[in-house]
């Protein structure tokens, strides 16, 4: 374009400055996205919106001619930037609006295919197909701000308390938590995987000699199913620490990270996240209570939901103790321990080992599938958030344990090495950071808080 005329966009400020510093009578210019428009014969009235908030926009006939007709003709969501004088009005929203001297359209938008003010007017699917526009929507946008701060929370804890922050391979030559939610690749002339969690990786950390390290990252589960808890591609935090006592100090620290993660979200947007989500928590949090699971399976029996000692938790246990805990603890969270043989991975510490004067290898020959493991899952509102424990750091019993879950020591070989020269005794978890932004503003489905989610029909965008 020869010599770019109009508003300079370079003087632009963001719409909020206009509400909270901006001077009455001054001249600004503002840019962002046409959010209405009304036609009143001479007058047109835009709102405008960027990402710090939405102004009307005045623009008259009788002050310019040329703005004027670009306004009446705005299509929705285009890209406009306007320079105007800012004027009390009690009519307009925040109590200010801009009378527009010059209006410039940078992009024109086609007619829109989803309702951006009403989301809820459009099937998830669409909106998800549509993405870009759905963000668009304060609502929908906040989720993003919600967990950027959470994740900027737990990078934070995790500095200020001495882990190491690590970036571990996503293509992997082994599956990592077994079972079949694997995605296989082509690596080359060989098949390899896509990682399902930092796991054998972070404890390399630790036993490297980093001692207390952490990530967060991506994670790959070719999870078939569609609920609306999983996701085949998610957002891991994790951590690995050494020279533990027992697994309780795990649970400190994981304790800590979610009790700041939660605290951070609400100190920050507690009150827009009020505006937008009714059913989200924002009470502080207070110390989580720590069950064995055999005690949950008693409550829970009560409530005549009967599961067997080398059972795991489905999804109506854990939201059934979640109800429990809040009503008799009155927290949100809960910590449940000692899981069985049975439902843990291959690299769990069994109880059996853990005990004073266990002998290795004995304490860890056959386990039986509800042999107590030093392991725990915390819950959010009746669903599980994170997932960890102590390892088992005995090369002998890792044999044992890898072949008692059907599994190949074969292929663990270089991970079997690791704790022959020298592994502290260890533990660590992995929190999942769309569970718990989903579960903090209350959001029905996981999809909504993944900026671009993947699930077993979904690849595109
Ligand atoms: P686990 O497999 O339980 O444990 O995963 C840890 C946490 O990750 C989240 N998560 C998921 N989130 C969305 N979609 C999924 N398909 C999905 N799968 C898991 C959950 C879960 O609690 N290596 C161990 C952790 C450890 O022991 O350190 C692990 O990956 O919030």
């Amino acid at each position: 374009m020869a010599g770019m005329p109009g508003v300079d966009i370079s003087k632009r400020v963001p719409i909020r400055d206009l509400f909270e510093r901006g001077e009455v009578g001054r001249e600004y210019v503002v840019a962002g996205w046409v959010d209405a428009v009304r036609v009143h014969g001479g007058i047109v009235f835009v709102v405008l919106r960027d990402r710090s908030g939405r102004v009307q926009l005045v623009v008259k006939k009788n002050v310019s001619r040329e703005a004027w007709q670009k306004a009446r003709d705005l299509s929705l969501e285009s890209v406009v930037v306007a320079k105007g004088r800012l004027v009390e009005s009690k009519a307009a929203l925040g109590g200010r609006e801009l009378q527009v001297t010059e209006l410039e359209v940078l992009a024109e938008a086609d007619p829109l295919p989803i309702d951006i003010h009403e989301p809820e007017k459009t099937v998830l699917a669409k909106r998800l197909d549509w993405r870009f526009l759905d963000l668009r929507n304060p609502r929908n946008q906040l989720i993003f701000l919600v967990e950027a701060e959470m994740a900027r929370a737990a990078r934070q804890w995790f500095i200020e308390h001495g882990f190491v922050e690590i970036f571990t391979p996503k293509i992997v030559g082994s599956a990592t938590e077994g079972g079949a939610e694997v995605f296989t690749v082509i690596y080359f002339d060989k098949p390899a995987y896509l990682a399902q969690s930092p796991q054998l990786y972070k404890q390399m950390g630790v036993i490297a000699g980093f001692e207390k390290v952490f990530e967060i990252g991506p994670a790959f589960r070719a999870e078939p199913h569609h609920t609306t808890r999983h996701l085949t591609e998610y957002t891991s935090i994790d951590f690995e620490m050494g020279f533990i006592k027992s697994y309780e100090d795990v649970m400190d620290v994981v304790e800590g990270v979610v009790k700041a993660m939660i605290e951070a979200a609400i100190r920050k947007y507690g009150d827009v996240i009020r505006e937008y989500f009714p059913d989200a928590w924002l009470e502080p949090v207070k110390e989580v209570p720590r069950i064995d699971i055999a005690e949950v399976k008693q409550l829970l029996a009560k409530k005549g939901k009967i599961l067997s000692p080398e059972e795991d938790l489905d999804t109506e246990a854990e939201r059934m103790i979640g109800e429990i805990v809040l009503e008799e603890y009155g927290s949100p969270l809960v910590f449940v321990k000692r899981y069985p043989w049975n439902a843990r991975p291959f690299y769990t510490m069994p109880c059996t080992c853990a005990v004073e004067g266990a002998q290795y290898p004995e304490c860890c020959r056959d386990l039986r599938p509800d042999t107590p493991t030093c392991s725990f899952d915390l819950l959010f509102r009746g669903l599980e958030i994170a997932t960890g424990g102590q390892r088992q750091h005995n090369p002998q019993c890792l044999v044992e344990q890898i072949k008692q879950k059907g599994l190949n020591p074969e292929n663990f070989k270089w991970y079997i090495d690791m704790f022959r020269f020298g592994a502290p005794p260890h533990g660590g978890a992995g929190i999942g950071l769309e569970r718990v932004v989903m579960q903090l503003l209350g959001l029905k489905n996981i999809r909504e808080a993944r900026l671009v989610p993947r699930d077993p029909e979904r690849l595109i965008p």
